[in-house]
C-alpha cells in the first residue's frame, strides 16, 4: 500500500515513517512534486487534518493521510491548541512558541496539558479519523534536543523526562502520534 503524507514537517515525516515500519511505503509531498504550503483555516485538529488530505485528494487525486496535532494546556483554557505551529506569531518559530508557553505559565501552579494528534484518512473517496493523546505536564524550563516543537517543555506522566530527551521510539511508544498511528495502521492492514 502507498499513500501520500500531506505534510511538510520533516519531523512527523521521521516519526511517522518508524511507526509504520515497512508495513506501507509513505510519500512525502515532495515525492509527488508538490511545494504548496496548504492553508490551514480550521478551528479544530480534526478540520486542519481534513483541509491537508482534502487538499492533496483534490489537486492530486491520490489517496493520503494528514496530522494535524498541538499541545492542549490546562491553564491556558487549552492553548496553544490549533495555534500551537504559530502560537507566538511566525509559523514554526519553535523557539518564540516556547518562550511564549514559558512566559504564559510563569508562576502558574497547574502545569497539566497534553499533546493531541488528529489524522485524517481519505482512502477511495471515503475519510476516516483517528486520534492519539498523552497528558503530562509543562516544565518551567527547556530539557534535552531531541525531537520538536514543545517536546523540550513536556514532560509524559510516568517519565521522569521530557520528549526532547526520548529516543524517536521511545517517544512514539507513548505519544500523541505513535497512538494516532497505530490505529491508522491496524486500520490499513485491515483493509
Ligand atoms: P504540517 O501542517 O505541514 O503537517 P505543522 O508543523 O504546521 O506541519 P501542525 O499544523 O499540526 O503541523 O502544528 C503542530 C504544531 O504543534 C507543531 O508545529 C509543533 O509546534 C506542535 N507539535 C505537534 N506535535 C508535536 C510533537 O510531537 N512534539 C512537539 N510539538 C508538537
Amino acid at each position: 500500500k502507498e499513500l501520500v503524507f500531506a505534510t511538510n514537517n520533516a519531523h512527523k515525516i521521521e516519526e511517522v515513517a518508524d511507526a509504520a515500519g515497512n508495513q506501507f511505503k509513505i510519500l512525502r509531498l515532495k515525492d509527488i512534486h508538490c511545494n504548496d504550503e496548504i492553508e490551514e483555516t480550521g478551528t479544530t485538529f480534526r478540520e486542519n487534518a481534513s483541509i491537508k488530505t482534502h487538499y492533496i485528494f483534490n489537486k492530486y487525486g491520490l489517496d493520503c493521510f494528514g496530522d494535524d496535532s498541538g499541545l492542549e494546556i490546562e491553564a491556558l483554557y487549552g492553548e496553544p491548541g490549533v495555534f500551537s505551529a504559530r502560537y507566538a506569531g511566525e509559523h514554526g518559530n519553535h523557539a518564540a512558541n516556547i518562550a511564549r508557553v514559558l512566559d504564559q505559565m510563569e508562576g502558574v501552579t497547574n502545569r497539566k496539558a497534553q499533546f493531541k494528534t488528529v489524522i485524517s484518512l481519505l482512502w477511495k473517496g471515503q475519510e476516516y479519523w483517528f486520534e492519539g493523546i498523552v497528558h503530562g505536564t509543562i516544565h518551567t524550563e527547556v530539557s534535552g534536543n531531541l525531537g520538536f516543537g514543545y517536546d523540550p517543555i513536556f514532560q509524559p506522566e510516568g517519565y521522569p523526562v521530557t520528549f526532547a530527551e526520548m529516543s524517536l521510539q521511545e517517544k512514539n511508544n507513548i505519544s500523541h502520534r505513535g497512538k494516532a498511528m497505530a490505529k491508522l495502521i491496524d486500520f490499513l492492514k485491515k483493509l
